[in-house]
Formats: structure tokens, C-alpha cells, sequence
């Protein structure tokens, strides 16, 4: 592409009245976490297909996250799920990450693999569950001031799969009771994020199933108690959009993880099948960002298992994508827009909204990219770089396993 591409859009912005500057400025500060899971080889729960360069340990998970930050330069930290990424010593492995140039981000506790949580983790109705459940958190939350990391990232996988199975209610009142306890163990500035997704494992109900029983629990647990919203973690049609301006105009959007679904909780890479919502949604982020009455602290993640893609390449993907789209929202004529707003036009409204997400900001991200010392194309130099094949060579290829999940 060329520097005329570019001449051209830094013109077609003037006329928006965007300062192309400010853009590229909001672009550099751009932060979107990998998760170490995503690293690993991974599938469904019918079978899982080994690859020879997948990484096989929390070390070599990070190698990985280091390539992606090399080529993107807006992914310094992994967030890590304990016990897939438990290691004898985290300082050491801190001081590993930091040797790579990056971060340990948010961790997240495992409450959905082990043979007692058959009824539930923080809601079972056996005490002595809860008990597991409560101390495995209270491990993440040592873990994570050990790392250096400020979030626990929370989802429970607990609900009912029969009606009648259990008591809803007594069960939300044994979920606040676990969150209260392990919530007053995390130093400030740590941060709850409390995930929710309105099915499965689970079939007949969740225990955290939306949006509103993760905030009521917030609600009741502290301010820095929010709500994680997972893309692919809501029924087909809900309007996400509006839940992520909800939760900005409450205080209570902690945390994002970026994927895609056509269906159910699908894993698909972000963006790669409903581009228009996503941009929607980064949409409202930006409005928020801009608006000096509201407080944002959102830990943005991708969360994504790559099921048969390469994984570097898939997360490099996924991590371009949330900056093209970034970059779209952040090219909104605000201006044109709210005066469309209050005037009722309509047409003009969505109009204005559709031309920034129609524009090809690929130019801007390119010029961004040799500013930050970036290869313009970082997909492109990835895969010239040699690294996967050399893992490759250097890890070969695991026993297929049969579980879905990396780490079991
Ligand atoms: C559950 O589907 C989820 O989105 C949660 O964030 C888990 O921690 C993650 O996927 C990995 O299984
Ligand atoms: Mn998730």
C-alpha cells in the first residue's frame, strides 16, 4: 500500500474533522492480552488434533506470546489459568516473562475440571466443596500478587442441568458467600472480574448465566468487583453492544475477552464472522473512552482455543483484528453523529457510523506500525521469520489427546 493510500485517508479524515494524530496516538496505547490456553493444542471435546509446534509448557506458551508481541507490538501479556500454567516457581517465571518483555496478566482460576464439581464449585451444595473451590481462588489471588498480575478473572462453570436438580436461590446465596470471602482476600488495586455465559457445561440453568446476575454479584461484593463480558458467551441476536454501554455507564466493565461465534461458544477468531457487530461494540468502548463522566479500567483479552489453526499466527490474526476495528471506531465523526442523534436523523446517524466502518484504515495501520518499529505486514513477517517451523522441528507433535481443553 502506499504513501498516497495513506495522503489520501489522512485527507478523507481531515474532512471528518479527525486529527489523524490522535488516532495513531490512541493506537499506540492499544493494550489486548493473550491467553496462554490459546497456545497450546486445543479442539472440542471430540477430539483435539496435535500440532507439532503448539506449545507444551507455561515456558514455552510465553516463547510464543513473546513472537506475537514482537510483530503486533500491542500484546505484552498473557494471562495465565491455574493448574494448566501452575509452575513450582512463579518468580522465576516472572523473571522469564520479563527476560521476553512481557507481562503475567490476569489469572484465571479453574473451577470446572475436577471430579468433585460435578454439582458445582463455588454453589455445590456439599460444604467441603465450596471449601476446594473457595481455597483454589484464594491460591490464584497468591499467584497473582506473586506475578505481579492485578485481575482474577473469574468464570464459574456451575449450574443445573435437570430441573429441580438444586435450589437456585440457595445456590446464588452459597456463590455471594464464596465471592464475598475470596473477594476480601484481594489487595487493593486487584480487580474481580466475574465472567458470565448462559450455558455449558451446564444445561438447565447457570449459575452466572448473564450479564445482570454478574453485576448484581459485583454489586454486592465492591467497586473493584466487575463484570468480564466474553463475546461468544451470549444467546444468538442479544444485542452485546448495549450490554458493554450498560456496564460503562455502571462502572462495572472490567474486562473483555475477544472471540467470534456462529453458533454457541464457538472459539472462532475474532471478527471473522460478524466484522459489523464487533465494530459496534468497539464502538460503544470508544464512546466511553471519550466520555470524561465515566471511569474505564477494561482488561481486554482474546479468549479463544484455535482448534486447528496455527496457533501464533491465529492469535497475531486475532490481535490485528481487534486494532483494525479499534482503529474503525476511533474514526467515527462523533461531531456529525450526535448532531444526526439530536436532530432524529436517522439515516445520517447509521450513515455516519457505516462510513467509518466501511473505510480502509489499513494505510493508517501500516505508517503506525513503521512508528512503533513494526514490520508493516506482521502476518507476513511472522511466517517469513522461520519460528514456527523451528518450534516445530524442535517440539514434534504430542499424542493426540481426547479432551478439548489444553492442559487436562
Ligand atoms: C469459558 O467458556 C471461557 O470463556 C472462560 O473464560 C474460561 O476460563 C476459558 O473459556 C477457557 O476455557
Ligand atoms: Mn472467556
Amino acid at each position: 500500500m502506499s504513501a498516497e493510500a495513506y495522503r489520501l485517508l489522512v485527507e478523507t479524515l481531515a474532512s471528518r474533522g479527525i486529527d489523524v494524530e490522535k488516532v495513531k496516538a490512541a493506537l499506540k496505547k492499544q493494550r489486548i492480552e493473550t491467553p496462554s490456553w490459546g497456545y497450546g493444542d486445543s479442539g472440542t471435546r471430540f477430539k483435539v488434533f496435535g500440532q507439532a509446534g503448539s506449545a507444551r509448557n507455561t515456558y514455552q506458551k510465553l516463547d510464543d506470546a513473546a513472537q506475537v508481541q514482537r510483530y503486533t507490538g500491542i500484546a505484552p501479556s498473557v494471562a495465565l489459568h491455574i493448574p494448566w500454567d501452575r509452575v513450582p516457581d512463579y518468580g522465576e517465571l516472572l523473571a522469564y516473562a520479563q527476560s521476553l518483555g512481557l507481562e503475567l496478566g490476569a489469572i484465571n482460576p479453574n473451577l470446572f475440571q475436577d471430579d468433585t464439581y460435578k454439582l458445582g464449585s463455588l454453589c455445590n451444595p456439599d460444604g467441603e466443596v465450596r471449601r476446594q473451590a473457595v481455597e483454589h481462588i484464594l491460591e490464584c489471588v497468591e499467584i497473582a500478587e506473586m506475578v505481579g498480575s492485578q485481575v482474577i478473572s473469574l468464570w464459574l462453570a456451575d449450574g443445573t442441568n435437570y430441573p429441580g436438580q438444586d435450589d437456585m436461590r440457595a445456590r446464588r446465596r452459597r456463590l455471594l458467600d464464596g465471592l464475598q470471602e475470596t473477594y476480601a482476600a484481594m489487595p487493593a488495586p486487584m480487580r474481580y472480574l466475574i465472567e458470565y455465559k448462559f450455558f455449558e457445561p451446564a444445561f438447565y440453568h447457570t449459575d452466572l448465566g448473564d450479564w445482570g446476575m454478574a453485576l448484581t454479584m459485583c454489586q454486592k461484593l465492591g467497586d473493584r468487583a466487575q463484570v468480564l463480558v466474553d463475546l461468544g458467551h451470549h444467546p444468538l441476536g442479544t444485542n452485546i453492544e448495549q450490554i458493554v454501554a450498560l456496564l460503562i455507564d455502571e462502572g462495572r466493565l472490567g474486562g473483555f475477552h475477544f472471540n467470534n461465534k456462529k453458533y454457541a461458544d464457538d472459539d472462532l477468531t475474532v471478527g471473522s464472522v460478524n466484522p459489523y457487530e464487533l465494530f459496534l461494540i468497539f464502538n460503544e468502548l470508544v464512546a466511553g473512552e471519550l466520555d470524561p463522566s465515566v471511569d474505564m479500567n477494561v482488561a481486554y483479552m482474546i479468549d479463544q482455543s484455535h482448534n486447528i489453526k496455527p496457533k501464533i499466527e491465529a492469535t497475531i490474526q486475532s490481535v490485528l483484528v481487534c486494532q483494525e476495528t479499534y482503529a474503525k471506531a476511533l474514526i467515527v465523526d462523533r461531531a456529525t453523529l450526535s448532531a444526526a442523534r439530536l436532530n432524529g436523523d436517522v439515516v445520517l446517524a447509521e450513515e455516519t457510523l457505516s462510513d467509518a466502518f466501511r473505510t480502509d484504515v489499513r494505510p493508517l495501520l501500516q505508517v503506525l506500525r513503521e512508528e512503533m518499529g513494526l514490520a508493516p505486514d506482521p502476518l507476513t513477517a511472522f511466517r517469513k521469520s522461520g519460528y514456527w517451523e523451528r518450534v516445530s522441528a524442535e517440539r514434534g507433535r504430542v499424542s493426540d489427546s481426547q479432551s478439548g481443553y489444553p492442559g487436562a
